[in-house]
């Protein structure tokens, strides 16, 4: 059982979930699908043990409860390697994120720089050109946009989306960015995954995409989840400059492929 797989983390998205498996299993039939749910009070885990029934390509990992994007992650990319599935797409239930553009992000992960290197993570940006959002209010762009212009500017990223959710990794960049120091639980956990990809000298390409607001279920974006961003945000940029030669806890400076423009002490 190998081949792509494509993890998409839920809570309370009945209304969503099918749909969106569907559109992913015609989108790239070669994917398979790793359904994570934090025992949605909605009933979202037993319809994703429905549809796991109906398509032996889907699978569901259940979880005791709701404990964060990121830890619902960190869960499928063990899974994920653990079972051999290469590369690894991480997947909004909610419809923002079009399966439709998967094969241009799959295509991203071949697409090589000057000395031939392919890509090791591929992020579906909006904040490229040729990216777009559809049906989001002013603020929300502006907040995004900024959000993603700190990141980029405090942890020197190489990428315009740093917060962006649609995203390839292939599997040995999994096994090379140092999972075990991504502590992150929360939506930061995207830009912490960016932040380790960047760490470990892997090669991240921005291709644009689509991004269409949810239509069904509701948001579980609060302000607590954009202060928390913030601040590790800033600490992890103050101890690049002024701590120690790196931020506390980062791992050895292994990086395979050092990175123009990456973070670094
Ligand atoms: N397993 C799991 N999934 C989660 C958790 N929090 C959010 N999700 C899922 O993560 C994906 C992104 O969450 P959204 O609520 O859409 O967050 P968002 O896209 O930043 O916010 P909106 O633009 O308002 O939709 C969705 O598929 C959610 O169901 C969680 O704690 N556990
Ligand atoms: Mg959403």
């Amino acid at each position: 059982m190998t081949g792509p797989l494509v993890v998409i983390p839920t809570y309370n998205e009945r209304d969503n979930l099918a749909e969106i498996v569907a559109r992913v299993r015609a989108a790239v039939p070669a994917a398979s699908v790793l359904v994570v749910d934090d025992n949605s009070p909605d009933g979202t885990g037993e319809l994703a043990d429905e549809l796991a029934r109906a398509d032996a390509a889907v699978h569901v990992l259940h979880r005791a409860g709701k404990a964060g994007l990121g830890a619902a992650y960190l869960a499928a990319f063990d899974w994920a390697l653990a079972r051999g599935h290469d590369p690894v797409v991480q997947l909004d239930a909610d419809g923002s994120h079009l399966p439709e553009q998967l094969p241009q992000l799959l295509a991203g992960l071949e697409s090589t720089d000057a000395a031939g290197r392919p890509a090791d993570v591929v992020i579906g940006s909006r904040w490229v050109p040729g990216g777009a959002v559809v049906n989001w209010p002013t603020r929300r762009i502006w907040l995004s946009r900024a959000g993603s212009a700190y990141s980029r500017w405090m942890l020197r990223l190489p990428v315009r989306d740093a917060t962006a959710g649609y995203r390839v990794f292939r599997a040995e960049a999994l096994r090379d960015l140092h999972l075990e120091e991504v502590h992150t639980r929360g939506y930061v956990f995207q830009v912490d995954m960016t932040w380790h990809a960047a760490l470990a000298g892997l090669r991240i390409v921005e291709v644009p995409i689509t991004f269409v607001e949810r239509e069904r279920g509701s948001s579980k974006m609060s302000v607590d989840i954009v202060l928390e961003a913030m601040l590790r945000v800033t600490r992890w940029g103050l101890a690049l400059r002024f701590g120690r030669g790196r931020r506390a806890g980062a791992h050895a400076p292994d990086r395979r492929r050092p990175m123009p423009g990456a973070a670094r002490e």
